[in-house]
């Protein structure tokens, strides 16, 4: 690493680990970083951090980090040349393709492309050149549901309403946790100040959640709710706003549906939601009229509603109910963000697609596409399943998805079975050791760093650029080049035409990720080209404001801003009506769901101190109590004759992991709770400290089967699972035989 311009200085960048986009105020000596804080002048975070934003100098200086690319050989992993390990990588999926056809190669792309701009910008035309229909990422196991509904109601999957978490009077949560994860699809740094914000101004919180979280903690109520029945619960509460009245305001010129909506929430009551939810019809009644009443109000529901087999039917529901109360593209309401760069609105190549749906299917299940991929939870079956199409080689890249997505032991079975696998991660882990070739990036802190996404999901309109600290060693690639590196080497072996390979390649390298963004900056609703006045943005002009910009609250924008036929909203898209029956079959009016007697539903969770699966080789994250626990509710605990510290089995359909219990009330009885993004003990992984606090994978137990009927999204929220003591195991006691009810 060579030494940034200054023996000490101060850099002031943005934390890319999360959404909240919290400022940084870093100081260097040569080329070490000596403190990391909140920049208090950051218009945006004003000051406020986490504790994981130190963990971006332990990640720069880890000495697990790979700083080279590598091979895997019967003797260990090898090092190898950028050239021979980007050659050698082309050439075999190259071959692959040629001898089973294009789908034969797949690729997974992970959760933290979305905070590398140049990756974001770069990837496209890599995907491109690998020409194949199994493309998958992190977006079905996480947001999918959004897209879809934003998909079907606004015609652009990427136009998300954010909530006006500054300006409502009052905010119903359901299935996220800001105070743990910072806020997701609301990025709003500081987010714990904010919500207390709203209390302070005499507005409420509410929280609907099957544990008691920081969050619900700090709200003003909380309501269990039984995992997977939130469809129902939305429903209920939209039957009684209906029959108050809708008030759809300025939105009742462009909205169509509504008529449709009325007769689809008709048998939807309170009373019936109950049954299920375990949520009082009295209160149902009670929070709706609430909801319609106060001045301005925005319902919000993130991962805990969008991982459940009716995730698309939730956040379309979500949005209905902003719409009928008047609050959507409202102040205080649900809005939407207008960042710099526009991903939605502007020059084609700048822009990301409106989405889509159905266009292709997954070979073996048959699962639709959205958005050109196809469900991860389909990944496992298409390596393990023969036959023409079967999946050969894969490529995996800022991903991890041993770990993070469904029946992760069907997926390392299916990872160690390939032909050819090459991951593109800094890391030796649970995914990437199966790999043959690993090409591992520059650092966090050797790239510059725009939010090319988050900046569009934010809760005010804010941009900023950040210089790299560090200049990377000499031969280091980012992730954008080696993208870039390996598109050139497909086409060049494909021979294709110099118009379609060599010279766009040339243009990208020239142009680059910040070219990019800088013609992206100049076109966008605050350019240069649109405002030519001293304030038009450009790169250079951002650059020279290191604590970024604030660019005003959000504000109202439709229907311009509507991507629909005629810019109309859809209140009641036909592939999303058509799902409400398989609603009604699940919860039929009378008798609760079939969960099988002895059965627990089981859900995940965060802690501040983790980030998906891979930051635990960070010691000062893993310090401390360990985090991979099973919560049990007392009752459950005593009946399945469980206590605290001991171990418990946990088995699935598809597996089971073994997991210290917590017995606590923060869980609602019958529900069982484990944090996602450990299970770090398998064999030949490189990470030292992650391994010496290695936990178990709580996606060993989810199911690859279980998924959204629309969207394809994997359903991780109330898992069925039986948990027994481990001593027991071994004797004939069975769970439901030391009841005690
Ligand atoms: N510290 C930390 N921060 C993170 C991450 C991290 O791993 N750690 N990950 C980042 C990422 S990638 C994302 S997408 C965001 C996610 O951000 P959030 O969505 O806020 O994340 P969670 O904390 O998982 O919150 C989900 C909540 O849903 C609840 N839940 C589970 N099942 C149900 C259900 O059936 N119904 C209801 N109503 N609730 C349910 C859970 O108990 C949990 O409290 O966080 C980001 N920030
Ligand atoms: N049961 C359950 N499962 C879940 C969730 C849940 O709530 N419950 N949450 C889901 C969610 S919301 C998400 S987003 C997914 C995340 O799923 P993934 O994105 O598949 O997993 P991560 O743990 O984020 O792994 C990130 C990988 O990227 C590597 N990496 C880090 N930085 C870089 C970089 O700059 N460049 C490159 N090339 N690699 C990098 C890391 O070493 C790691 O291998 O997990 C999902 N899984
Ligand atoms: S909240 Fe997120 S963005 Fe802010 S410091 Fe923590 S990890 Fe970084
Ligand atoms: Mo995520």
């Amino acid at each position: 690493m060579s030494p940034s311009p200054s023996p000490s200085a101060v850099h002031f960048r943005t934390c890319n680990l999360c959404e909240a986009m919290c400022g940084l105020r870093i100081e260097t000596a040569g080329d070490r970083v000596t403190s990391i804080r909140g920049d208090d002048e950051d218009p945006f975070s004003q000051g406020h951090i986490c504790p994981k934003a130190v963990a971006l100098q332990d990640l720069h200086e880890d000495p697990d980090r790979l700083r080279h690319p590598v091979r895997r050989t019967a003797s260990g992993w090898q090092p190898l040349s950028w050239k021979e390990a980007l050659d050698e990588t082309a050439k075999r999926l190259h071959a692959v393709q040629k001898q089973h056809g294009r789908d034969a190669v797949g690729v997974y792309v992970g959760n933290p492309t979305v905070h590398n701009h140049g990756a974001m910008l770069l990837l496209p035309f890599f995907m491109k050149a690998l020409r194949t229909r199994n493309k998958f990422s992190a977006t079905s196991v996480d947001q999918l549901p959004h897209h879809v509904a934003s998909y079907l109601m606004f015609g652009h999957q990427l136009l998300i309403p954010i909530p006006d978490i500054d300006r409502t009077r009052f905010m119903l949560i359901l299935g996220a946790n800001p105070l743990a994860s910072n806020g997701s699809l609301m990025t709003a740094p500081g987010v714990r100040g904010r919500l207390k914000a709203i209390q302070q101004r005499g507005g409420k919180v509410v929280v609907v959640d099957p544990r008691r979280t920081e969050t619900a903690r700090i709200a003003d109520e909380h309501l269990f709710i039984r995992p997977g029945t939130d469809a129902l619960w939305l429903f209920s509460l939209l039957h009684v706003l209906l029959q108050a009245g809708p008030k759809l305001g300025r939105l009742a010129d462009f909205t169509d549906g509504l008529v449709h909506v009325k007769e689809l929430a008709r048998d939807f009551t309170p009373e019936r939601a109950a049954v299920h939810t375990g949520i009082p019809a009295d209160t149902t009644r009670r929070l709706a009229l609430e909801l319609a009443a106060s001045s301005s109000a925005v319902c919000y529901g993130r991962v805990g509603v969008s991982t459940q087999p009716f995730g698309a039917l939730c956040q379309w529901l979500i949005n209905v109910i902003n719409v009928v109360t008047g609050n959507m593209d409202r102040e205080g309401g649900a809005m939407f963000t207008l960042p710099a760069f526009d991903l939605i609105k502007g020059p084609r190549a700048m822009t990301a697609g409106r989405g889509s749906m159905g266009r292709w299917k997954s070979r073996v299940r048959g699962l639709a596409e959205f958005g050109g991929e196809l469900p991860v939870s389909a990944l496992g079956e298409e390596m393990l399943t023969p036959g023409e199409g079967q999946i050969r080689a894969m490529v995996t890249s800022a991903g991890n998805p041993v770990v993070s997505t469904p029946n992760g032991r069907q997926l390392d079975q299916a990872f160690g079975s390939l032909d050819f696998m090459v991951s593109i991660d800094p890391y030796i882990n649970e995914t990437t050791r199966h790999a043959h070739i690993i090409l591992p990036p520059v650092t966090q802190l050797e790239r510059g760093h725009f939010d090319l996404v988050f900046n569009a999901f934010a809760v005010r309109n804010t941009v900023k650029y950040s210089r790299p600290l560090f200049t990377p060693p000499p031969g280091s690639l980012h992730d954008w080049e080696i993208f870039l590196e390996l598109k050139h080497r497909l086409d060049t072996l494909r021979g294709e035409p110099l118009t379609r390979g060599e010279l766009p390649y040339r243009a990208l390298k020239a142009l680059g990720p910040e070219g990019i963004l800088d013609l992206g900056l100049r076109a966008g609703p605050y350019g240069m080209r649109l405002r030519p006045w001293r304030r038009g943005l450009s790169l250079a002009r951002l650059e020279a404001q290191p604590h970024g910009v604030d660019l005003g609250p959000l504000q109202p924008c439709l229907p311009e801003r509507l991507v629909t036929r005629g810019r109309r909203l859809q209140l009641a898209p036909e592939p999303l009506v058509a799902d409400v029956d398989r609603l009604r079959q699940a919860f039929p009016a009378a008798a609760p769901a079939s969960v099988s007697e002895d059965a627990l539903l089981l859900i995940g969770r965060r802690h501040v101190r983790d980030n998906n699966s891979w930051m635990h080789n960070v010691p000062r994250l893993v310090s401390g109590k360990p985090r991979c626990t099973l919560m049990v509710h007392p009752d459950d605990a005593r009946r399945l004759g469980l206590e605290e510290g001991q171990e418990a089995l946990v088995t699935s359909r598809v597996g089971e992991v073994k997991a210290p219990v917590n017995v606590t009330d923060e869980v609602m009885p019958g529900v069982v709770s484990l944090p996602h993004g450990y299970g770090h003990g398998r064999q030949g992984i490189q990470m030292q400290v992650a391994g010496a606090h290695a936990g178990v994978s709580i996606n060993d137990v989810t199911d690859d089967q279980v998924l959204d009927a629309i969207g394809g999204n994997a359903a991780f929220s109330g898992i069925q699972v039986r948990v027994q003591p481990v001593q027991s195991m071994s004797t004939t006691v069975q769970p439901r035989q030391s009841a005690i009810e």
